[in-house]
C-alpha cells in the first residue's frame, strides 16, 4: 500500500524485485541505475548491524508531482534468506517483479519461489491475482534456457505480463520496470489502496 502524507503532500510506493537466487534482481536495478537519466534513480546504502542479515538494496525514482502530490517509487531487492526476510520484504508492496532465471536447471527453484510469493502474500492477505505483479525471464543470452513459452507454461499462472531480459547484453529490463510502475500507479489512481 502507498504511503500517503497528505500534510506534507507526498506519495511513496513500493516496488520490490523478488525471484530466486542468482536470477539477476540486483543486476537488474544496477542496470536501470546505470541507465537512469540525470540520477534520477538513486541507489540509497543501507546498511543492518545484525551481522546474520544481508543488506536490502533500496533505490528512489522521484517522477515530480502525481495527484498533486510529490511521487516517489522506492524499489527494493535483498538476497534470499528466510521467508521471515521475504515476509518484511515484501510486506506493502505496491509491485512485484518476479525475476525468474531461465536456465533449464533453475526450473524447479523458479517455480518453488513463484509458490512462496503466493503463500506469503496470502499471509498478508492479499491475493496474487490482484497484486500487480510482471514476470521477468532473465539470462536468455545464456545457451541452456528454457523455451520461454514453456517458461511462460510454468510461471505466467495469474495472468501477467511477461518478458524476457538479458542483464549481460542490456536487453529488456527497462520493460518490465515501466510496465509495473505502470501498474502501481493506475491500482494508486483508482483508489484501490486509498
Ligand atoms: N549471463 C547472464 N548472467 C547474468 C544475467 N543477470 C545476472 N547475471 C549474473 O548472475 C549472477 C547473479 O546475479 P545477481 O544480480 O547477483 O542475482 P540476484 O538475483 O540479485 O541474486 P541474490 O541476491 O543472491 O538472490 C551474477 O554473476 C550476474 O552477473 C544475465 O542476464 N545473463
Ligand atoms: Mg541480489
Amino acid at each position: 500500500m502507498p504511503i500517503i502524507n497528505t500534510d506534507a503532500r507526498e506519495i511513496h510506493c513500493k516496488i520490490v524485485y523478488y525471484g530466486p537466487k542468482s536470477s539477476g534482481k540486483s543486476s537488474s536495478l544496477q542496470f536501470l541505475h546505470d541507465r537512469s537519466s540525470m540520477g534520477k534513480l538513486t541507489r540509497i546504502p543501507i546498511s543492518l548491524s545484525e551481522k546474520d542479515y544481508q543488506p536490502i538494496h533500496l533505490y528512489l525514482l522521484n517522477l515530480g508531482k502525481v495527484l498533486g502530490h510529490r511521487f516517489s517509487f522506492q524499489i527494493l531487492n535483498a538476497p534470499r534468506n528466510s521467508q521471515e526476510e521475504d515476509f518484511y520484504l515484501l510486506k506493502g508492496a505496491d509491485g512485484i517483479v518476479f525475476v525468474a532465471d531461465s536456465r533449464v536447471e533453475a526450473e524447479e527453484q523458479n517455480k518453488k519461489d513463484l509458490e512462496e510469493l503466493k503463500d506469503i502474500l496470502i499471509e498478508q492477505g492479499r491475493d496474487i491475482f490482484r497484486v500487480p505483479l510482471a514476470l521477468q525471464y532473465n539470462k536468455r543470452d545464456l545457451d541452456n534456457v528454457m523455451d520461454s513459452y514453456l517458461m511462460r507454461a510454468d510461471l505466467n499462472k495469474y495472468n501477467n505480463r511477461d518478458f524476457e531480459s538479458s542483464v549481460s547484453q542490456g536487453a529488456g529490463i527497462m520493460a518490465p520496470f515501466k510496465h509495473i510502475c505502470r501498474l502501481a500507479l493506475t491500482s494508486l489512481k483508482s483508489g484501490e489502496f486509498l
